[in-house]
């Protein structure tokens, strides 16, 4: 408790108002006792609008976030049936990390790999110099999220790769009412085994009424959390007195060097929602559609890239998905 009101002090100004309340509130619970939350500084509902060919996503993070929130470029909670989807489009300079909640997708690409997502499976694609690639729902009912991580300067241009992960090769811990599924990074002893080039966590929470957690989050990174599901008054965030947040919301934490803390405050009603934290790059973003580099000029040479087949996307003029 003296250490972290130590540290609150440190940090002086506009925190320490917020760090001392929450002190005081977490006198009284017994497990987040050592902990001072990174307190909230923007709510964001997540509006629908139109994407890729009929479908509607929730567009949780989206140009206005990048700076709070530098790795991260947009966060999309889709819901997409047939024949709406995300037909052949080509991506640059980034990552994209799709979870399916229900249903799946299939993937294809311009190099010939092909895959279904299902519920709880991941695909952690890294577009790198390019690539071009169809997302189509699978069944009547095909929600998740799509996360875009930003690539540094020296790994915007590698070659495209893979990580498939299927819902059973993501770890995942129970303890009193908390249960975690480790899509990336690290929490409550087990280890994602996905390679994140930008260093990311990305926690899949789910609290049972009554429970709360804190979750240790590395000083330097930009977190926020994103509300799939909530009770009436049962996502706390931040702090314990704080008004709850509903489904379909973005949390963005602000500066600190505890972690987050959150509470399930539903008397009836579970709190589950994603926890996503990373490693700010520190460049400049130029973001045109599907394509994020550096520059006005990196821009224009992927254009031309993409319209005459070279530097990556040799082949397309050749593909078109099945
Ligand atoms: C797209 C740019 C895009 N949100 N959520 C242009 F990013 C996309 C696109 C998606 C997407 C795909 C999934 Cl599976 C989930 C998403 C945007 O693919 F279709 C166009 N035309
Ligand atoms: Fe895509």
């Amino acid at each position: 408790m003296r250490a972290a009101i130590i540290r609150a002090n440190s940090l002086g100004g506009l925190f320490s108002f917020k760090f001392i309340r929450n002190i005081k509130s977490m006198s009284s619970s017994s497990s987040s006792q050592d902990f001072v939350s990174r307190p909230v500084i923007k709510k964001v509902f997540a509006k629908l609008q139109k994407e890729g060919d009929g479908a509607v996503v929730r567009r949780g993070i989206s140009r206005s976030e990048q700076k709070l929130l530098d790795p991260f470029l947009m966060l999309d909670e889709f819901s997409v049936s047939p024949p709406a989807g995300f037909p052949d489009h080509p991506h640059r300079g980034f990552e994209t990390v799709t979870y399916v909640l229900e249903g799946g997708i299939t993937h294809q690409d311009f190099k010939g790999h092909k895959g279904t997502i299902y519920a709880g499976d991941v695909q952690w694609m890294t577009a790198g110099r390019g690539i071009i690639h169809s997302e189509m729902p699978e069944e009547e009912v095909n929600k998740g999220l799509q996360l875009w991580i930003n690539l540094s300067s020296n790994e915007k241009m590698i070659e495209p790769n893979y990580q498939e992960l299927s819902h059973s090769d993501i770890p995942k811990a129970e303890q009193n009412g908390v249960e975690v599924k480790v899509i990336a990074g690290e929490s409550m002893g087990i280890q994602s085994p996905v390679y994140t080039r930008t260093p990311t966590m990305f926690l899949d929470f789910t609290l049972q009424p009554g429970a709360q957690i804190h979750q240790n989050v590395p000083e330097s990174w930009n977190a926020f959390a994103y509300v799939l599901e909530s009770g009436e008054g049962g996502g706390v965030f931040g702090s314990s007195n704080s008004s709850p947040v509903s489904a379909h919301n973005v949390v963005v934490f602000g500066p600190g060097n505890d972690g987050v803390s959150v509470w399930n405050k539903s008397s009836s009603k579970k709190l589950r929602f994603v926890l996503i934290a990373g490693e700010p790059i520190g460049e400049p973003v130029v973001q045109y559609g599907p394509f994020v580099m550096n520059t006005q000029a990196e821009i224009d040479m992927t254009i031309e890239d993409y319209h005459y087949g070279k530097n990556g996307f040799e082949m397309a003029k050749y593909w078109r998905s099945q």
